[in-house]
C-alpha cells in the first residue's frame, strides 16, 4: 500500500494521505478508499488501461460529464457535496501515470451513500431506479458529439456474438467441451443480438448519451433517507440506447440471489423488484421515451442479460482476462445466474409488459 499513498499524495488532497485499502467489488479497475491525516476519505482507482485503451480520452469524458452534472444541480440549487468529482493532480492533470506505471485517478468519496452489492429491498430497488433515470435526465441534452467512445461496440450484441463465436472456435484453454451445453444456449437465442441495433439503425430508436453499465452497485444510495446520492462508474458513459440503461439494472438487481451464486435454485428473476424498478425509472424518463423504446423495455432487460451472459462465457472460454475473478469457474458460475435470469424473464415476458404498460 506505500506504493498507492504514494501516488494518492500527488493529487490535491486536503491533507497528507496516511491510509489506504482496497475496496468495492467492481470486476474492471482497482479501487481505494484512502484516509488523510484528519480522517477525510477519498478514492483513489487504478484505471484498467486493458480494458480502456486511450486514458486521456476516457478521463476528459468523464471531467465532462460530472462537470455538468455539478453545474446543473448547482444551478437548480440541489445539494451538491455529494456529487462524484475528479480530483486533480498537483499539476493540474485528470489523472497520473502513463503505460509503464499504470494509470490513476482520484474522486471525492461520497459519503452519503452505499452500494447495494445484490438482492435489493423492493424500496432499495425502486431509489437506485430513480437515481438512474435522474441521471439520464440530467445527461439529456448533453453534447454527444464531445463524448469518445471509451469502449468502442460496448453494446453492440452482434459484435459481442462474434467475439463469442472466435472464442469458441479458438478453444484457447481447453474449456469448451465443458460448456456445450451453454454455448448451445446462446446459439439457440442468436436472433436476439440485432433486434434493438436493427431498430436504431432505422431511426426508430434514438441514441441518447447513456451510462451503459447501470449494475445496482454504480448507484449510491442512502438507504436511511431512502433517496439516490450518486451514480458512479463513468467510465462508460456514452451515446447507447436507455433500454441499455434500463436493461443493465434489471439484470443486475432484479435478481433475488447474487450475480456469481453457485445454487442456481437460489437465483430467478423477480417480478416484484422488477416492478419496483420499473415505477421509479418511468417516474423519471417516462415522459422522453419514444414509443418505439417504450415497446421494447422489457426485451432491453433480456439483451442486457443475455449479452452479459455471454461476455461472461466469452472470457471463461478465453482464460478470464476481462473480467476480475476470485475463484475457478468464477465467469461460468456467472454465466450460468444470467441464462437462468434470461429463460425467466422469457417465462414472464407478458407480465412484464403488462407492468410497463401500468406505469406508462
Ligand atoms: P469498477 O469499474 O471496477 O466497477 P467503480 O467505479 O464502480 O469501479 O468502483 C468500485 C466500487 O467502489 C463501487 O461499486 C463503489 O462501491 C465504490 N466507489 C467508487 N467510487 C466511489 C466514491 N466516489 N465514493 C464512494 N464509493 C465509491
Ligand atoms: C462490469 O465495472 P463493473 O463491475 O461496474 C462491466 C459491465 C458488466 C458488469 C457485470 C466496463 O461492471 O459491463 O455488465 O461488470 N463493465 C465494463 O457485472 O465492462
Ligand atoms: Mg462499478
Amino acid at each position: 500500500m506505500d506504493k498507492i499513498i504514494k501516488v494518492a499524495n500527488l493529487f490535491k488532497v486536503d491533507a497528507e494521505i496516511v491510509k489506504a485499502e482496497k475496496y468495492g467489488c467492481g470486476h474492471i479497475n482497482d479501487t481505494y478508499k484512502l484516509t488523510d491525516i484528519n480522517g477525510k476519505f477519498y478514492i483513489l482507482q487504478r484505471i484498467n488501461h486493458k480494458v480502456f485503451k486511450n486514458v486521456a480520452d476516457l478521463m476528459s469524458n468523464i471531467v465532462g460529464v460530472t462537470n455538468h452534472i455539478y453545474n446543473t444541480m448547482q444551478k437548480e440549487g440541489l445539494p451538491t457535496t455529494d456529487v462524484l468529482r475528479v480530483i486533480e493532480t498537483k499539476d493540474g492533470a485528470s489523472y497520473y501515470g502513463n503505460d509503464d506505471v499504470s494509470y490513476f485517478r482520484m474522486y471525492n468519496f461520497v459519503y452519503g451513500g452505499v452500494s447495494i452489492e445484490s438482492r435489493p429491498t423492493l424500496e432499495q430497488f425502486e431509489v437506485s431506479a430513480i437515481g438512474f433515470g435522474r441521471f439520464q435526465k440530467m445527461l439529456d441534452g448533453y453534447p454527444a458529439e464531445t463524448i469518445v467512445d471509451s469502449i468502442p461496440n460496448f453494446h453492440n450484441t452482434v459484435k459481442r456474438f462474434e467475439n463469442f463465436e472466435n472464442a469458441v472456435q479458438l478453444d484457447s484453454e481447453n474449456r469448451l467441451c465443458q460448456v456445450m451445453d451453454e454455448v448451445d444456449w446462446f446459439y439457440r437465442r442468436k436472433k436476439y443480438c440485432s433486434q434493438v441495433l436493427e431498430l436504431i439503425d432505422s431511426g426508430e430508436i434514438p441514441l441518447r448519451v447513456t451510462h451503459n453499465d447501470t449494475k445496482l452497485n454504480n448507484v449510491l444510495v442512502d438507504t436511511v433517507n431512502m433517496v439516490p446520492v450518486a451514480v458512479i462508474d463513468l467510465d462508460t458513459v456514452m451515446k447507447g440506447s436507455i433500454l441499455y440503461d434500463f436493461g443493465d439494472s434489471i439484470r443486475s438487481g432484479a435478481n433475488i440471489g447474487a450475480e456469481d451464486e453457485v445454487d442456481l435454485s437460489k437465483v430467478d428473476f423477480s417480478l416484484e423488484l422488477y416492478e419496483a424498478y420499473v415505477k421509479g425509472f418511468l417516474s423519471e424518463v417516462k415522459d422522453k421515451l419514444t414509443p418505439t423504446e417504450k415497446e421494447n423495455l422489457s426485451f432491453g432487460a433480456i439483451l442486457m442479460t443475455y449479452e452479459c451472459g455471454l461476455r461472461f462465457l466469452t472470457d471463461y472460454l478465453e482464460g478470464d482476462h476481462y473480467f476480475k475473478i476470485h475463484r475457478a469457474n468464477h465467469n461460468l458460475d456467472r454465466c450460468r445466474t444470467q441464462i437462468k435470469m434470461v429463460e425467466s424473464m422469457e417465462e414472464h415476458f407478458d407480465e412484464m409488459d403488462a407492468i410497463v404498460k401500468k406505469y406508462l
